[in-house]
């Protein structure tokens, strides 16, 4: 079956997209709050594990895994509640040339294809870049530049051209990878707040009012120990699986309009039959039935989907969530 979300993860090679990738599949496995990961690939599923067990009883630079090739790398997975599968979804972990400034042509166009497809993305920016407070735009240029958030918005500016009215607001995570690395910096909410500055002017193009995106803001890390030790520090992941939850909310969200969409369509169908003279009700009688039994079932489906959506809504709530640049409350 074909995966029905598609998240497409961009960052500079170092950001440390492969060991949060591996992270996020780590802590899921154990499920969360009833929610699992699991891959449609038991060989893959060895090698994930591997990796990670690698990373959490290993110490010195072995623990991490080996930087990997420039092909973008593609895994399957299914997401669930207790048993019953929620959605499908493939994941890109993209290291392509594109991010880098010798990119040709090619490698370009394979990613802008590649994010018109996309449900979700993920742009990792790593919180090493981060760790100093700064006010200069001057600065924050160079950072631009560095975390290949310049990049980025190219990439961006690309999208919004080409976004159906059905993709806005387009979901976006910039997910701040290795926040451990900030931790003295943003220590109080003061200071975290201006970290927060930081990044929403080097995205401004995601900032501006309009209807476009729909953006978390999410710092994440392995650990807090790696902050100032990543070869013996302990692993303890925080915040891991909040951008694929936000991801999936936004896919839920998609559905949830189409649906409420054909409940409304249905609901005229069956009032203008409804209206009509006894005579033509008499010979559109079956038509009738039919379409209440449809109607019934479009509005238990849509049910279904805004259960779901209030299960991961549950787990955003203390998200930083904003759309043209307006800190938002998830609503279902
Ligand atoms: N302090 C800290 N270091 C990390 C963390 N995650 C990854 N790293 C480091 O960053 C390096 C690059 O990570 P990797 O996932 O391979 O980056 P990628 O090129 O974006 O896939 C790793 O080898 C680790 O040394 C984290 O959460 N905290
Ligand atoms: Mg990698």
């Amino acid at each position: 079956m074909a995966a029905e979300a598609k998240i497409t993860m961009l960052g500079v090679s170092g950001a440390g997209k492969t060991c949060y990738m591996l992270g996020l599949y780590a802590t899921m496995q154990l499920g969360l709050q009833g929610f699992t990961l699991t891959t449609t690939d038991m060989d893959e599923d060895l090698r994930l594990t591997s990796l990670w067990e690698r990373m959490v009883d290993d110490e010195g630079e072995d623990r991490w895994p080996p930087p990997t090739s420039n092909e973008p790398y593609q895994y399957d997975f299914d997401f669930s509640y207790g048993m019953r599968q929620l959605i499908s979804f493939d994941w890109l972990d993209y290291r392509g040339g594109a991010m880098q400034s010798t990119s040709t042509q090619e490698d370009v166009e394979i990613l802008i294809n590649r994010l018109r497809e996309s449900s979700c993305l993920f742009l990792c920016v790593s919180g090493e870049y981060l760790q100093e407070e700064t006010s200069s735009d001057m600065q924050l240029m160079s950072i631009a530049r560095k975390a290949g958030i310049n990049r980025m918005n190219l990439f961006l500016a690309d999208l919004t051209k080409n976004l159906k009215d059905s993709q806005r607001p387009f979901p976006i995570v910039i997910v701040i990878t290795k926040y451990d690395k900030c931790y003295e910096r943003a220590k109080d909410r003061v200071s975290r707040d201006k970290l927060f500055d930081n990044i929403k002017k080097m995205f401004n193009t995601l900032f501006l009012p309009s209807k476009d995106w729909l953006v978390m803001l999410c710092p994440v890390s392995l650990g807090k120990e790696l902050g100032t030790d990543s070869l013996t520090g302990k692993i303890d992941p925080k915040n891991l699986h909040l951008p694929l939850v936000f991801a999936l909310y936004a896919k839920l969200r998609e559905y949830a309009i189409t649906e409420q969409a054909r409940v409304n369509e249905t609901k005229i169908r069956l009032d203008t039959l409804r209206s009509g003279s006894w005579f033509q009700r008499l010979f559109a009688g079956d038509d009738e039935r039919a379409t209440e039994s449809s109607l019934e079932n479009y509005q238990n489906q849509l049910q279904d989907i805004q259960r779901r959506m209030a299960l991961l809504a549950q787990e955003l709530i203390n998200a930083q969530i904003f759309l043209g640049g307006k800190e938002q409350q998830l609503d279902v």
